[in-house]
């Protein structure tokens, strides 16, 4: 008995060169070398031959089977990659069509500003930072120098998953800063740091200037010689660019928080004439933003040398200064998903905020 390899090998090349799909392909992989396949079937047949020619015979169907095996991957290969390319072209957009503005949807208000102070920040060299809504008790209030009698710990204000144990901890609750953002930067340890931690916040509470669901934005510095000189200009800086006023007044109040020390409220200068608020030189002042000095207990808490290190963090509520910029009255509205409301106060998307391209469209 002889076995034509030549013949078969050829056949066999021929044919994984001439399919067109990979379903194709597959079952000339099976056809060939699948337990039933043709190479598999004369493989059996060796045993029946004299042993010179069943060492002949063997060399020559590995070899077919190998390059068989070779030429089924590359066929394979070719076969997904046009697959690919015809699938890319057919989901194919046309960027360059102008949108249609009676169709088009809007930036909701919030984030339109998060995109302002990101593109703020971002330009004096800040970071974005994010971390999870639902936190621990100790990322949220002890490692924030904020002990267990603190008014913010209690159930009215805070919004508990889990109620404190008899130990008094391992609370789980909806974080009701964005500050335990810091507090895990911090405990990463790459020092030194410098971010904004934007995002949704929620305390129990809801009046005409208080939603449960809120956005702040916090900021935090530490390096070795950070000083409160920094912390004045920077917020100076961000103030002159977020409300497009130049040497625009900043007022720091003593204030008081129990992750800082010292502490400040800052106020903005400001006019109020026949209900129109103008920022900027005045005879009034608006409450903008606390900061201060990171306290060094917080610091040490975080795993960072006091001694070594210092810095300065800052807060402010995203909604309050969006409807400052933006003249929007009721801070409920925000959230009431009212497309009528979103069309009046709402922004062009595609326009991102860049201080480049200007803030604002
Ligand atoms: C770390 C250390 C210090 C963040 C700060 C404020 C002052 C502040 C409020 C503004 C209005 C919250 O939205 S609001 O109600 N925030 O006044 N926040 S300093 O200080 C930190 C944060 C994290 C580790």
């Amino acid at each position: 008995m002889t076995i034509d390899t030549e013949a078969l090998g050829a056949d066999l090349l021929q044919q994984v060169n001439d399919a067109a799909e990979l379903s194709a392909l597959e079952d000339i992989r099976i056809a060939a070398l699948g337990k039933k396949g043709a190479i598999t079937a004369e493989m059996k047949k060796l045993g029946g031959l004299d042993p010179e020619a069943r060492k002949a015979a063997g060399q020559a169907l590995n070899q077919i089977k190998d390059a068989v095996a070779k030429a089924i991957e590359a066929r394979k290969s070719d076969l997904e990659t046009a697959a690919l390319d015809a699938k890319l072209a057919g989901e194919r957009i046309d960027v360059s069509l102008p949108i249609r503005p009676e169709k088009s949807g809007r930036l909701h208000p919030i984030s339109q500003t998060f995109d302002e102070i990101v593109a703020i920040f971002g330009e004096m060299g800040f970071a974005v930072a994010e971390g999870p809504d639902i936190e621990d008790d100790f990322h949220n209030f002890s490692a924030l120098n904020i002990p267990a009698n603190h008014p913010a710990r209690q159930m009215q204000d805070t919004f508990y998953l889990k109620e404190p144990d008899e130990t008094g901890e391992n609370a789980v609750v909806l974080r009701t800063h964005t500050s335990p953002v810091q507090v895990r930067t911090m405990e990463a340890g790459n020092l030194p740091i410098r971010i904004i931690a934007p995002g949704r916040t929620y305390r129990s509470d809801s009046d005409i200037t208080h939603t449960p669901m809120f956005h702040q934005v916090e900021g935090l510095v530490i390096d070795k010689k950070t000083h409160f000189g920094h912390l004045k200009g920077c917020l100076q800086e961000f103030c002159s660019a977020y409300f497009e006023v130049d040497d625009v007044p900043l007022q720091f109040r003593p204030s008081y928080f129990p992750f800082t020390e010292p502490s400040a409220e800052v106020d903005i200068g400001c006019t109020r004439k026949g209900g129109e608020l103008t920022i900027g030189h005045g005879d009034d002042w608006l409450e903008i933003l606390g900061c201060g000095m990171v306290h060094p207990k917080v610091l040490k808490m975080s795993g960072i040398d006091p001694d070594e290190y210092q810095g300065f963090a800052f807060g402010m509520g995203i909604e309050r200064i969006a409807m400052l910029k933006y003249g929007i009255p009721d801070l409920r509205t925000f959230f009431e998903a009212d497309v009528r409301w979103l069309k009046h106060y709402g922004f062009v998307p595609l326009e991102a905020a860049s201080l480049v391209r200007g803030l604002t469209p």
